[in-house]
């Protein structure tokens, strides 16, 4: 809890402000954090070329220290990641009737909604902060079923963190490749069972391909973001992933004849972008598509303009493709969060990548670095526990001079007193989930907001926001005392209070 107070004098009576014209930037500050983040990225040599990784194999040494094959006893915990599972609940207990899950990594945390799209709302993040603090290696490992949805996951989660949301260092952010398939077919093996059995024909079609290469059409004009008025940001990027979660899904187009699907035929009607290497792209690629390799999407070019992203021909809808969907899955969340996108359609991937659009061009359905390793059932995290200390700086919280007004001529005739407060944060660290939950006042004085009242998800130090809190003022009464308190949380997670 805080408790800020102050004596209002009902002399100062004013109009009230207009707000800051919001939006101005927004494009620039979720582009570079969207690029900080691939640029992290490091190259692994497979079909998944890159894109960002951590393969089973590493991280079953990390929670299996003494290669004995079980997890728990013996090993050492200090190493451990935080394993964030994303799939739906079923699949993270081991209770899911259709043969989609059987379990989860031993340790794996489970977010509180179930579904990687909702990453980067606050009351997960709250849960990954909570969490994070108690890992001393500052890594978190994003699984999902199969490696592909974990990516939209990373994405969103890994620009939120460069934009500052967990402040300085970022932890480190990547997603398990081949998801729980790859870390025991017992916990996935829907899949690549669609893939290799009988059924695999309908994914798998031999449409067009050429060598011809196509230039970038000259840039458009900038899209206007505007999804929040927040100035922070670790916020802009936030909100703008989190909405793009949604926009996205799912994040593919499935190549084939049916009603919504993309073929040899209808393809000119969309912007394809090949986002692998030149190289890639020299070989064989879809007909008509441009290239764009993955980590150049979001770059700036040497004059400091985002050419890439703009050059993106959006007056079709647009479709993304890679050798597999990863790339693709990762590449739509920051598509379109910065409105690279058609006004009609978001911008999606070729699910499964060019194997699917050709199977002789892609690298696809090969058999998956598959293992056995333990699994456990059940709501718990599975036995692990781990008890680091957290050390991040911590926020303060001030109040500042209020801006008193009557909004109205009628609010003015009903006695509602309208007041502006700008809590800042002066301590060093980020604030989080800053609330006002109650507002004490003398003089027969009461809220007339709803409370609580969201003052701001994330307030970098030095940050500040803005609220406006109206006020219920009894006829004669010519000042009042009025003390608020409210809650906050810190990059730990722990409830915050002032002195
Ligand atoms: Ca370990
Ligand atoms: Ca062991």
């Amino acid at each position: 809890m805080f408790a800020l107070s102050l004596v209002i004098g009902l002399s100062l009576v004013a109009s009230g402000s207009a707000a800051p014209p919001p939006g101005d930037g927004q494009f620039g500050i979720i582009a570079d954090a969207t690029n900080a983040y691939l640029s992290l990225a490091p190259t692994i040599p497979v079909n998944v070329a890159g894109t960002n990784y951590m393969d089973t194999q590493t991280l079953m040494a990390l929670l299996d220290d003494n290669g004995d094959g079980t997890i728990g006893p013996g090993d050492n915990p200090a190493n451990d990641p935080l394993v964030i599972d994303v799939r739906a609940a079923d699949a993270y207990t081991g209770t899911n009737t259709t043969g989609m899950g059987a379990g989860h990594i031993p340790g794996a945390i489970p977010i509180t909604t179930y579904t990687y799209k909702d990453i980067v709302k606050p009351a997960n993040l709250l849960y990954i902060r909570q969490q994070l603090a108690l890992h001393a290696n500052k890594t978190i490992v994003l699984a999902c079923y199969s490696g592909h949805t974990d990516k939209m996951a990373e994405m969103a989660l890994g620009a939120v963190a460069e934009a500052g949301y967990f402040g300085t260092p970022a932890p480190t952010i990547t997603a398990l490749k081949w998801g729980n398939l790859g870390w025991n077919s017992a916990a996935e093996p829907g899949v690549l069972a669609e893939v290799t059995s009988g059924s695999k024909d309908i994914y798998v079609h031999t449409y067009g391909i050429e060598t011809t290469p196509h230039p970038l059409p000259a840039p458009g004009a900038y899209p206007l973001i505007n999804n929040t008025t927040s100035t922070e940001p670790a916020e802009i990027t936030r909100v703008a992933d989190d909405l793009s979660e949604y926009a996205s899904n799912p994040p593919f187009i499935f190549p084939g004849t049916a009603t919504g699907q993309i073929n040899d035929t209808n393809i000119g009607n969309y912007t394809v972008v090949d986002v692998r290497s030149s190289a890639d792209y020299a070989a064989g690629h879809i007909t008509g598509a441009v290239n764009i390799p993955y980590q150049q999407l979001f770059a700036k070019d040497p004059g400091g303009n985002y050419t890439n992203l703009l050059s993106i021909d959006t007056s079709k809808p647009v479709i993304v493709y890679a050798n597999g969907q990863q790339e693709s899955n990762a590449a739509v969340i920051g598509l379109n969060a910065l409105g690279i996108r058609n006004a009609s359609a978001p911008t999606k991937g070729l699910r499964y990548g060019l194997a699917a659009w050709n199977y002789n061009y892609g690298m696809m359905f090969q058999t998956a670095e598959e293992h056995n390793y333990p699994i456990v059932t059940g709501s718990a995290p599975g036995g692990l526990t781990y008890s680091a200390t957290c050390a991040g700086g911590k926020p303060g919280l001030s109040l500042g001079a209020p801006h008193v007004y009557w909004a109205s001529l009628s609010d003015y005739s009903a006695g509602l007193l309208s007041v502006d407060w700008t809590i800042g944060n002066t301590g060093n660290g980020m604030a989080y989930d800053i609330d006002i939950s109650s507002s004490n006042n003398n003089n027969g004085v009461t809220p007339a907001t709803t409370l609580p009242l969201t003052v701001a998800n994330v307030m970098s130090p030095g940050g500040s926001a803005t609220v406006t809190l109206k006020y219920n003022v009894p006829a004669g009464v010519t000042w009042f005392h009025t003390a608020m308190a409210g809650t906050a949380t810190d990059v730990c997670g722990s409830s915050y209070s002032l002195p």
